[in-house]
């Protein structure tokens, strides 16, 4: 009886450390491409240099979800399956890992797969796979951890700090009246996941330092009460740390776990882009 976590690169965990008993960790890569170049979304993805690539090309670039044989292949030799994806209803992520669970549930009428989808991107998809991990190293059985899962998604949220939003807007995932405004006059989005799975604007920040200050206020407005903290960066120290202090000298005790973007939240949530995770 073998457990498996899957995730897809919206999650910027390559490897999980303490992996429960029995259980193994695959991220499922989604691809970025600029001009003729298809960047991987793998741990080789050298992500400084697609973002280069990227910012000379004056072409619009774009991403593509993995395939249905892709999940497929990442289910092999496992029974108790959990898949985390970015969010269904902007990619079509979780719609071929959910028809890949179908095909191989044909194959392997003894497997289970349990999908979810994370109608989130970044540090919140990292804090399913790590509740995940937790879950299965209790000993708990499939159905638990299952059950439990869908309990705390229901209490982790994602906040996002953007700088830019120049890819969402080529790639229809947000609006253009929205687009003209931020990266003008150093005005930062500040948002969240909604609950349908889409980027919901909660206020217009100027400069970094307001930005900082209204992450936070929107952190303690949405509940946030000492819980765990994912934060994703795109090469942005100053926010992690001057967001860690904040947190910490209200909360001393909050755990705050600090990642670099993966490949496609780093092409998406653009330089200086942030996208936290946290629990309410
Ligand atoms: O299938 C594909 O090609 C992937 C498309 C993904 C589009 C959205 C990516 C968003 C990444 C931006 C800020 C936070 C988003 C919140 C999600 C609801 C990160």
């Amino acid at each position: 009886m073998s457990w498996k976590i899957i995730a897809d690169s919206s999650s910027e965990l390559k490897s999980i450390e303490n992996l429960a008993p029995d259980a193994s960790y695959q991220r499922v890569p989604l691809t970025i491409q600029v001009e003729d170049r298809i960047f991987v979304d793998d741990e080789n993805l050298d992500i400084d240099e697609m973002m280069e690539v990227m910012y000379a090309s004056s072409k619009p670039a774009s991403s593509a979800c993995p395939s249905t044989e892709a999940y497929l292949q990442s289910y092999q030799g496992a029974d108790k399956i959990f898949v985390v994806t970015i969010t269904g209803t902007l990619s079509g992520s979780f719609n071929a890992a959910r028809v890949a669970a179908d095909m191989y549930k044909e194959e392997h009428p003894e497997a289970q797969i349990h999908l979810i989808d994370s109608k989130s991107a970044g540090g919140e998809v990292d804090l399913l796979v790590l509740e995940l991990n937790r879950l299965i190293a209790q000993g708990l059985s499939f159905e638990e951890v299952a059950t439990a899962i869908t309990a705390y998604q229901e209490k982790t949220k994602l906040l996002f700090v953007l700088a830019k939003v120049d890819n969402l807007v080529k790639n229809g995932r947000l609006s253009k009246v929205l687009g003209t405004v931020i990266g003008l006059l150093n005005i930062r989005l500040v948002g969240q996941a909604s609950d349908e799975g889409t980027l919901e604007m909660l206020q217009k920040a100027r400069g970094h330092k307001k930005s900082v200050s209204t992450a936070y206020e929107e952190f303690l407005k949405a509940g946030y009460k000492g819980g765990k903290v994912v934060i994703g960066h795109r090469n942005n120290e100053k926010f992690v740390e001057q967001f860690s202090d904040l947190i910490h000298s209200q909360f001393p005790a909050a755990e705050i776990v600090v990642l670099p973007t993966s490949g496609l939240c780093s092409f998406y949530a653009e330089e200086g882009g942030l996208l936290i995770g946290y629990e309410i």
